[in-house]
């Protein structure tokens, strides 16, 4: 039986759909859940939400031995938590930077990703809607690397 899929959310996205809905739109975190899951297959999908740093970096450890591949938006710790960089620097599998929003197109402050450099891809600026995209594309990253 294939390992699930980690969905991987850090602070503040609790709020998705309450929060800054000009930026992330008004589709709350149970609703990409639920799409996340829908997407995912047999294989099944395991999907959190975290505010806390030290709460991410041990899923991201139990990621690395549970996981098959991993969808990961650190939030705001993306721009400056090198613990959280160090932990992903571990990730064997297929590992997805996600963003709902286009963080290029935002402040300088969002420029520069210390997650990039360990990621497999970067997706940011679809929307919520891309969370299910991305775990179909990890899903054929892990079957081929099946092959
Ligand atoms: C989500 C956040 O909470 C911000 O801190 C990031 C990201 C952008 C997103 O677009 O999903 O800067």
């Amino acid at each position: 039986m294939r390992k699930p899929l980690y969905v991987l959310n850090g602070p503040n996205l609790n709020r998705l759909g309450l929060r800054e809905p000009e930026i992330y739109g008004r589709t709350t975190l149970a609703e990409v859940e639920e799409r996340c899951k829908a997407a995912a297959g047999q294989e099944g999908l395991v999907f959190r939400q975290t505010n806390s740093e030290s709460e991410l970096i041990g899923w991201i450890h139990e990621a690395i031995d549970e996981s098959s591949a991993l969808l990961i938006n650190p939030a705001a710790f993306t721009f400056y938590s090198m613990a959280v960089m160090d932990a992903l620097k571990m990730y064997p599998h297929p590992m997805i930077e996600f963003h709902i929003s286009n963080v290029h197109k935002r402040e300088p402050m969002y420029h520069t990703s210390l997650v990039s450099p360990v990621a497999t891809a970067v997706m940011a600026g679809t929307g919520a809607r891309g969370y299910a995209h991305a775990v179909r594309i990890l899903r054929e990253m892990v079957d081929e690397r099946a092959c």
